[in-house]
């Protein structure tokens, strides 16, 4: 029997796992130490590691692999093995298996983009003041369902509403079995409880612009690690403050992903926006009979059925085909040009 492989304090509370460590060993990187994706900016990596954090980008092998595998691309949340090269800069030379990843996919299935890997626990935050069916909700639920990650709902604000009563029963109906918490990072209620959940796993915060996610960090970290910004006055929108995914170790135990809220990146902004202006539309689509529905003339479509009924626009659908054709023109020429292009805009 082989003896079982020590852990390097710092890379246990990164999240690194006996498992883990003994697959790495067993691979042909075995030689390289390995660290953690902490952040990811145009084209090169923060590495969190035991010596702290470091710079890296890609070996010139894994760029070219990478290129016809896009999700084989390191994202925050990956364990990576690396090299030195001379300077200051390390270079990655592979990913280790996942074991479990958040996707996010395009409307029409066909894009895909990787968020963040190997987390267990998924705190989906909405605002109670955005009401009982918070916007991308089910995106968020089935991309929890899809990876493989256990959801749990985040209600903020409480200090600011009196509905949170209604609003959990709502979820309790909409989102049967996930868990649902009621927090204020103003007051501090329910901020210690979720806080207890985080220790020995690694959870990423998802949800809208606006809705509190880099507030509660900062009420965790006891300390404003993160900036965060009032919402619009006139509507209480967010305004995409967090602008990258962000990994880091909490001193109370537990790895912590920020996300930033929806619309982040080019190919997505027309959709993303278009799902949130549209997103009535885009809920009762999903009752459609057939999946691919076109709402044109087809048995069993919601839309139609609201729209003779008197509960919907004509003109609405109209609108709302229409952009979401364009939209799917300019994303269409843009993926296929590829990353270097995308990179470039
Ligand atoms: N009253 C009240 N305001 C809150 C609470 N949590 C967050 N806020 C405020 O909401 C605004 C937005 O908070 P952020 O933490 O920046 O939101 P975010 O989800 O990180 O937004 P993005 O980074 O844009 O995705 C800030 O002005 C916060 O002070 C809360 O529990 N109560
Ligand atoms: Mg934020
Ligand atoms: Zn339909």
């Amino acid at each position: 029997m082989s003896p079982v492989p020590s852990l390097e304090p710092r890379l246990r509370r990164l999240g690194l796992d006996v498992g883990r460590l003994g697959e790495h060993l067993a691979s042909r990187l075995a030689p390289l130490p390995l660290a953690r994706v902490s952040v990811e900016h145009r084209g090169g990596y923060l590495l969190e590691g035991s010596a702290g954090q470091l710079r890296a980008g890609l070996t010139g092998r894994l760029r070219a692999s990478v290129r016809g595998e896009p999700m084989e691309r390191p994202v925050v949340g990956d364990w990576v093995a690396y090299s030195t090269t001379g300077g200051d800069a390390m270079a990655i030379h592979g990913v280790l298996p996942r074991r479990s990843s958040l996707v996010r996919r395009a409307a029409d299935g066909g894009r895909a983009q990787l968020l963040v890997t190997n987390v267990e626990l998924a705190l989906i935050v909405a605002a109670l003041l955005d009401g009982e069916r918070p916007r991308g909700l089910e995106r968020y639920l089935s991309m929890c369902l899809e990876g493989g990650v256990a959801p749990r709902i985040v209600l903020t604000k409480a200090d600011r509403s009196s509905e949170a009563p209604a609003v959990v029963e709502a979820l309790r109906q909409l989102a049967p079995g996930v868990p649902v918490h009621v927090v204020s990072a103003l007051t501090g209620e329910g901020v210690e409880a979720l806080r207890a959940l985080l220790p020995d796993k690694t959870s990423v915060l998802l949800g809208n612009s606006g809705v509190g996610k880099s507030t509660l960090i900062n009420a965790w970290l006891g300390h404003s690690a993160l900036e965060t910004r009032a919402t619009r006055a006139s509507d209480d929108k967010g305004r995409h403050t967090t602008t990258a995914r962000h990994l880091f170790a909490l001193p109370t135990g537990g790895v912590i992903i920020d996300t930033p809220g929806m619309r982040e990146l080019g190919v997505w902004r027309a959709e993303e926006g278009l799902a949130e202006t549209f997103a009535e539309l885009e809920a009762l689509a999903l009752g459609c009979q057939f999946r691919d529905c076109s709402h044109t003339a087809e048995p069993g479509c919601r839309l139609l059925l609201a729209i003779a009924q008197g509960a919907l626009d004509a003109g609405r659908l109209a609108a709302w085909k229409a952009l979401s054709a364009e939209a799917r023109q300019h994303a269409a020429p843009r993926a296929r040009r590829g990353p270097r292009a995308r990179r470039q805009r």
